[in-house]
């Protein structure tokens, strides 16, 4: 399937990491290629008509008009195609990613959160289980205002800016945002997900490459949205656990972990300042966390 990347690299699609990404090169690609011959189509035809019925040679308009089927038959077959792929291809794909979830217990639950302009990444700790969140606790230093009365939450990692995950292992990535409405967009994922204020909003994918990659905001979120991005980190199963113990030794001695540290034998990643614009949300910034994953 990688052979189908005409199009999709010359208009500067980035190449797939992910196990279902394919299936949307596939459609990109099927309808750039339908809507380029449909474009040409038309532009000849326009031409065609234009000298085929110019004045000089019609100077008395026909009422009866055309009385070939072949346009109609030509339109039908494009309404064919165009609901076979809507109908065939397209919604089925999508009733995949968001009706299917892969259990919960075989992948790794992220939580990531976005902020003018940032993005934060909470992870369970050894102990698989969140802490709990609330937006009293919110503070330079503890971000995304963990509860430090709340034990669950004493092993939980917390980065600002980059994700660490292992290579085929899915990644449940679950969205909310601490101010406006932010797109977590992981284009190397071709996975894509609304980060909303006071809502939870689960996505999943399933890295099939080791990597470095770019995490965007796909939302048009404020002033500084161009530098909405952080790094998804694909890591070899060795490298993301040695990642997961640095970093959870670094939680047992400081509440929030200082961002933008750079993991061992993880890719090189852009450091990120430590000090974060003060904000103070208008909404809550999550639902308290799901318990038992
Ligand atoms: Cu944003």
């Amino acid at each position: 399937m990688t052979s189908l990347a005409l199009i999709n690299e010359f208009l500067g699609q980035p190449p797939n990491a992910s196990e279902h990404g394919y299936q949307i090169d596939h459609i990109l690609e099927f309808c750039h290629w339908f809507m380029g011959t449909l474009f040409i189509g038309w532009s000849l035809f326009f031409i065609f008509v234009l000298i085929r019925f110019r004045k000089g040679r019609h100077p008395a308009a026909d009422h009866a008009g055309v009385r070939s089927g072949i346009s109609t038959h030509l339109e039908f077959s494009v309404v064919l195609i165009e609901a076979v792929l809507l109908l065939g291809f397209a919604i089925p794909l999508w009733a995949k990613r968001v009706n299917e979830f892969p259990p919960t217990k075989d992948a790794i639950v992220v939580h990531a959160v976005g902020q003018q302009f940032n993005w934060n990444f909470h992870l369970p700790g050894p102990d698989g289980q969140f802490g709990r969140r609330d937006v009293r606790f919110v503070t330079n230093s503890n971000p995304l205002g963990l509860d430090p009365n709340d034990p669950a939450g004493k092993d939980d990692i917390v980065t600002l800016g980059e994700l660490h995950v292992p290579v085929d292992r899915v990644v449940i990535v679950e969205l909310s945002s601490k101010d406006v409405i932010h797109n977590f967009c992981l284009p190397h994922m071709r996975i894509a997900g609304d980060a909303i204020p006071g809502s939870l909003i689960p996505m999943w994918f399933k890295p099939i490459r080791a990597g470095s990659y770019e995490v965007v905001c796909g939302q048009l979120c404020g002033l500084g949205h161009y530098g909405m991005k952080g790094t998804l980190v694909v890591d070899t199963p060795e490298d993301y656990q040695a990642w997961l113990k640095e970093r959870a030794e670094l939680s047992g001695t400081q509440n929030a972990p200082a961002p933008g540290r750079q993991p061992p034998g993880g890719a090189p990643a852009t450091e990120k300042p430590a000090a974060q614009p003060e904000n103070k949300p208008a909404a809550p910034p999550t639902s308290p966390s799901p318990s038992g994953e």
